[in-house]
């Protein structure tokens, strides 16, 4: 058994206490926050996922389970470096229709760590609420989760309202979510696409360069 193993079991049980009583035990082993979200929460995800999809478990226990993924990162955020906000604005949410959002508070999470002030407009955001927050901000980047194939074309919709509204050439817009690719990036004309929350740091910082 992995020193993972049991954070990873209680929220595949959806069990809350269990997961925030493991986490403690694993800070106290000295063990990473990220590597804690990595190696236990984001792989029962993964399994939950799987399990939906075989019909073994429903919604209400993915609810659960995504409850307790959440508590657990409120609870380790105290433990990750907090950001100065200098390196640049980032205008971030989930696009309309959709409200998974762990994913894309764990971008949000991590840019702010890597200095980056990040303004998260939650999940199920119009296009027009993303080109109105990045006029608000003076955002340097806007950030697009979605982790529906049916709520991935609400990336495009809203990339064509920031060129409606005279704004595509003042943002970087970056997309990413599970089913999203590098190739879809391509076809929307997305200025980048990347895999996990910790490329996604590395894509704004190429994107805006070390000296913003
Ligand atoms: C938890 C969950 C839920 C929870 C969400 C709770 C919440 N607060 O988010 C609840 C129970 C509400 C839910 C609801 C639904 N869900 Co759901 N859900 C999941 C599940 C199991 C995990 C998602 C997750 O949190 N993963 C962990 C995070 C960390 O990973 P991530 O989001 O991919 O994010 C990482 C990267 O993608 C990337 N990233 C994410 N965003 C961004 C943004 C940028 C800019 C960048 C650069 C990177 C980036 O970085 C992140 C960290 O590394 C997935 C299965 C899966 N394997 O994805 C299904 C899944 C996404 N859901 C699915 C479905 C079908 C639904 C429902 C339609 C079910 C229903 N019939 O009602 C509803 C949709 C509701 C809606 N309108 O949005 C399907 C989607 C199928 C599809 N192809 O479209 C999946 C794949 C399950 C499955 N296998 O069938 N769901």
């Amino acid at each position: 058994m992995n020193e993972y193993q049991k954070i990873y079991d209680a929220i595949i049980e959806g069990d809350e206490e269990a997961a925030l009583q493991e986490a403690e035990a694993l800070l106290t082993q000295a063990v990473a926050p990220m590597d804690i979200i990595n190696y236990g929460l984001i792989a029962a995800m993964d399994e939950i996922g799987r399990l939906y999809k075989e019909e073994e478990i429903f919604i209400p226990e993915m609810m659960m389970s995504a409850q307790a993924v959440t508590e657990v990162i409120n609870m380790l955020k105290p433990h990750m470096p907090s950001g100065s906000g200098s390196r640049g604005s980032v205008v971030i949410g989930t696009v309309e229709g959709d409200i998974h959002d762990i994913g894309k508070n764990l971008v949000a999470l991590l840019l702010y760590s890597n200095g980056y002030a990040v303004h998260d407009l939650g999940n199920n955001v119009a296009p027009e609420d993303f080109v109105a927050a990045a006029g608000q901000y003076d955002a340097d980047v806007v950030a697009l989760s979605a982790l529906l194939t049916t709520t991935m074309e609400n990336m495009e919709h809203t990339i064509e309202a920031f060129s409606s509204a005279g704004l595509r050439d003042r943002v970087k817009i970056i997309i990413g979510g599970a089913p999203v690719t590098q190739e879809y990036a391509d076809e929307i004309h997305a200025d980048g696409y990347s895999e996990n929350a910790q490329e996604a740091v590395e894509l704004v910082t190429a994107l805006l360069g070390e000296d913003k």
